[in-house]
């Protein structure tokens, strides 16, 4: 039958990764529905990141950048030279540059769990490094790491910049932090960025903002479970939701539905009324001494920290 359309050729379907359908479907069935936020970065959601990283709302980026450049003199001399630096969660950062330039590495490892990103960002810190042996490692740095052998014998530098510890609740960052001593051993640093607690009249539009970019990212889930799920989910029935949580001192992303839906994902049917959400992202948000309290948790000891005049970000170097 020539009407018989030849599904497969005609779309775009990836395979889909069995744990991000896991997550999904677990997530739906639970209540309060949470998905976790680390499915948000298929291709498009990167991009859509990318995106909010200039926005005018969303300081977190300008404002690390710019204490990463300012006091690059200050780290590198707490640091010392001839250290190998293994950036955790490295995608396409362009913060990675200012503390190379100014440690005087002798190796760069940078782990990320998407191949892609690594290969193009290695790829371009390459030609600007000329001198510099980068071994990237793809891998999912939540969980302890056998470092290359390239860099055995090295003192070890951490870096964990953008915040990406905020996205994680407590005991998944001790975790973390525990699993990072592990990967670089004992006497290593650690150059991590954290997010300051705020006013939510700052923190709020930062994860709402005017461009409706962040309101895209979001949805984007919705989106890439479609794409990926084979699912109906009518994304025209949700709208995007920011708000400050002061118990939890967080930002929260949710999904809600502005009318009565229905949809299948994987032939699983599911239902949302109106006004019920689907929780999508945690933002942490650390005060000087929450910070402080979250690293030794997490086995590292604090040893300076950089922050900006308003107090927005803070840069912190912690040994372990
Ligand atoms: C990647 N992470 C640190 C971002 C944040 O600020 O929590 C993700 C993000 N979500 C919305 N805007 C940015």
């Amino acid at each position: 039958d020539l009407a018989e359309p030849i599904a497969p050729a005609l779309h775009d379907r990836r395979a889909a990764d069995p744990a991000f359908r896991a997550d999904v479907l677990a997530g739906l069935a639970a209540r309060p529905r949470a998905i976790p936020a680390r499915w948000f970065y298929d291709r498009e959601g990167s991009e859509l990141f990318e995106k909010i990283t200039d926005l005018p709302e969303y300081y977190p980026t300008r404002v690390e950048t710019a204490l990463l450049s300012r006091h690059s003199g200050d780290i590198a001399k707490l640091v010392g030279p001839g250290r190998a630096v293994v950036e955790f969660g490295s995608g396409s950062s362009t913060k990675t540059p200012h503390l190379l330039a100014a440690v005087e590495p002798a190796a760069y490892v940078p782990i990320d769990i998407s191949g892609d990103f690594l290969r193009e960002s290695s790829a371009a810190l390459a030609a600007d490094f000329p001198k510099l042996p980068i071994v990237p490692v793809e891998a999912d740095f939540m969980h302890p790491i056998a470092t290359p052998d390239r860099i055995a014998g090295l003192p070890r530098l951490g870096f964990f910049p953008g915040s990406t510890i905020g996205n994680m609740v407590a005991r998944t960052a001790v975790n973390l932090l525990r699993a990072m001593v592990e990967t670089l051993g004992e006497g290593s640093m650690l150059l991590i960025g954290m997010d300051r607690v705020k006013s939510p009249d700052v923190l709020v539009p930062a994860y709402d903002d005017a461009q409706g970019v962040t309101a895209a990212f979001n949805l984007n889930l919705l989106h890439r479970i479609n794409r990926d799920l084979d699912a109906d989910v009518p994304v025209d029935a949700f709208r995007h939701r920011a708000i400050w949580n002061d118990v939890h001192a967080r930002v929260e992303m949710h999904l809600e539905a502005t009318r009565d839906v229905a949809f299948t994902i994987v032939g699983e049917q599911y239902m949302m009324a109106a006004g019920e959400t689907i929780h999508t992202e945690n933002s942490h948000k650390y005060g000087p001494r929450d910070a402080r309290v979250l690293l030794r948790a997490g086995a590292w000891e604090p040893i300076a920290e950089w922050t900006d005049e308003n107090d927005q970000f803070a840069l912190i170097l912690a040994e372990a």
